[in-house]
């Protein structure tokens, strides 16, 4: 009898792209297409783990440097791989630690952490091995069955205006499909998008993507959303924009109506995002979320000690796997509020983020998916749905879900068609605003 958990036989790091809105943030709009990395293991035991994080050729590449610390490994041993993976790993010449406290989206790729991917993957395989699903296996186990999630609102400009290849589904039958791609900038487009999440997903909690007009349009939006949904949970998020007297005078009539404030402002006059956001909380009653200050423990430190922030969204694939669900438990047990950020994904990240948030203790905050803006370009044969407000976590061992090889394949030759790789919001903003730039303090369509 062979002892020990099958060995790893192969990993594929598979680069794949999919389709996307005109959606507007601080950083510009959405391009036409975003793109992700896939990691694919196979075990001796003939299972398939899977695993999924940001796109573009730095985490491709990090990735891809790490087959020969994965390959012939025990899947029990991921504890092991991950320890060699992070001695191995020399930081880029280009990281100056900066982080995301600016929303400067060429950094992103410093906050991830392409290993992320492999842990997840591995995770997949040591559950299938123990006939367990995956959340069985993280913190102190599975908390709940499905997780509370939230509808992510964003602006959306019109694609017309581009000469870039934005989809169009104005035959689909599904209204919401229909929605996605039209020109959404006004209230009450808005309270329309929501309406319409609101009957396909049964979204009761929304976050809008801020950033992007002046404050008090945004409000307007916001005061809107809570009339038309008025138990609602309901948060805007600047990702940083607002001065700190902004964002006081903004935020402060709005207590009562939002339920808390993403990142309402970010490094000032020479002082860190962290303490400008604990001086706003000194000065306004709402809780204050974050996937900008505290994207790592040293930064968390400081937030923590400055009580900067009450809702940190501790993405796994910035702190891990394990670490996202550490920090729900620290959270909790400090009486703070777990949640996670995203970014575009495919299902494998909803798959994984719901097993994650169902592993989380406490009352985690409706989680964050880009999901809705994706929903049908499935890679999953068995995609987790979203019923009630609710993600469904797979029960089955594992991630509990089946990957579709062919439309991996698809959504591989998509990738191998574009020009770049890399997330670049200003390229479709300039044909909105010609020769824009990124400002950190400046709403996207503010010029
Ligand atoms: O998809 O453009 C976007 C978002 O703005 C994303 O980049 C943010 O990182 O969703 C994120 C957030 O909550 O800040
Ligand atoms: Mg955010």
């Amino acid at each position: 009898m062979e002892r020990g958990t099958p060995i790893i036989k192969e990993m594929q790091v598979i680069p794949v792209a999919g389709r996307d809105s005109m959606l507007m943030t601080l950083s510009g709009a959405h391009a036409p297409f975003f793109t992700r990395n896939l990691v694919v293991l196979r075990d001796s035991a003939g299972h398939t783990g899977i695993g999924e994080i940001h796109g573009g050729d730095y985490t491709c590449q990090s990735l891809k440097a790490c087959i020969p610390l994965v390959e012939g490994k025990p899947v029990g041993a991921y504890r092991k791989v991950l320890q060699t993976i992070h001695r191995a790993a020399k930081g880029a010449a280009e990281d100056d630690g900066e982080g995301i406290q600016t929303l400067d989206i060429s950094k992103l790729k410093f906050v991830v952490k392409a290993e992320w991917a492999i842990e997840c993957a591995m995770l997949d395989l040591l559950g299938q091995y123990l006939d367990l699903p995956m959340c069985e296996l993280l913190g102190e186990g599975r908390q709940r069955d499905q997780v509370e999630t939230l509808g992510y609102l964003f602006y959306v400009s019109d694609k017309k205006k581009a000469d870039l290849p934005y989809l169009d589904e104005c035959y689909s039958d599904d209204p919401w499909f229909r929605l996605r791609r039209q020109e959404m900038l006004t209230p009450e487009r808005l309270v329309e998008q929501a309406s319409v999440l609101h009957d396909k997903y049964g979204f009761r909690n929304f976050k809008l993507k801020g950033g992007v007009l002046e404050g008090e349009k945004e409000m307007e939006t916001v005061r809107a959303l809570k009339k038309q949904f008025p138990h609602g949970r309901i948060n805007i998020d600047p990702n940083g924009a607002w001065s700190l007297k902004e964002a006081v005078s903004l935020c402060k009539p709005m207590e009562g109506i939002l339920t808390y404030i993403e990142d309402p402002c970010g490094p000032e006059a020479g002082f860190s995002s962290r303490e400008i956001m604990a001086e706003f909380k000194n000065e306004v009653n709402l809780p204050v979320a974050t996937n900008m200050i505290a994207t790592n423990w040293r930064q968390f430190y400081h937030s923590a000690a400055l009580k900067a922030v009450d809702i940190v969204l501790a993405d796994p694939h910035f702190w891990g796997f394990e670490g996202s669900v550490r920090m729900a438990q620290v959270l909790n047990d400090w009486g703070l509020t777990w949640g996670s950020h995203s970014n575009n994904h495919f299902d494998i990240t909803l798959t994984a983020f719901a097993h994650v948030a169902a592993a989380a203790p406490g009352r985690p905050t409706a989680l964050d998916t880009h999901w809705i803006w994706q929903d049908g370009q499935n890679l999953l044969k068995d995609t987790p749905q979203i019923r009630d407000g609710y993600l469904q976590v797979p029960d089955k061992p594992g991630m509990g879900v089946t990957i579709d090889m062919d439309k991996v394949e698809e959504a591989n030759k998509l990738y191998n068609q574009l020009p770049s790789h890399d997330r670049n919001d200003a390229e479709a903003m300039q044909y909105l605003i010609p020769g824009w730039k990124y400002d950190s303090k400046k709403p996207a369509l503010v010029r």
